[in-house]
């Protein structure tokens, strides 16, 4: 189960950062509660990307991308999923720069892409999507921080 530990993760927060903060699903970023049909058509949030924690050495395990990035340690995003059942969702970075996308779903499972969106920018399409708590990273390449725009999308199945 995620977020879960919510008192310790705010407690840890007062006592400050730890030498290497790897991102942590048990922190919150900007919080949205969505069902699967407010996304049909799409929508779009725009943030800036970057951070300065590298995601290498954090032993976070992908399907198949080897992950190398910077992100910030809580999630830009923590969105409350609902009725996913009949629904695929895509998660696509538009940027200045070379974005990377870190996605970590309702189950916990840790998705990462790098260029595949083109134009060196990132996007995740995940075909069967858990409800509950789905935390996403909009981060770079390289530790520069720009403008972006995430783009968040659904589509039955
Ligand atoms: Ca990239």
């Amino acid at each position: 189960m995620k977020k879960r530990f919510v008192l310790a993760a705010l407690a840890a927060l007062f006592i400050g950062p730890a030498a290497q903060a790897c991102p942590d699903y048990n922190l919150y970023g900007d919080t949205y509660e969505l069902n699967g049909a407010d996304l049909v058509g799409g929508q779009y949030v725009d943030l800036r990307a970057g951070g300065d924690q590298s995601i290498t050495g954090c032993g976070i395990r992908f399907g198949s991308d080897r992950g190398r990035g910077y992100v910030t340690r809580a999630p830009d995003f923590s969105i409350k999923l609902h009725g996913m059942g009949r629904y695929k969702i895509r998660f696509t970075v538009r940027s200045a720069c070379d974005s990377i996308l870190l996605i970590n779903t309702g189950a916990a499972n840790w998705y990462y892409d790098d260029d595949d969106a083109g134009n060196l920018d990132a996007t995740i399409l995940l075909t069967r999507p858990s409800n509950g708590w789905m935390d996403i990273w909009v981060g770079t390449h390289d530790g520069s921080v720009c403008d972006a725009r995430l783009y968040l999308e659904t589509f039955r199945r």
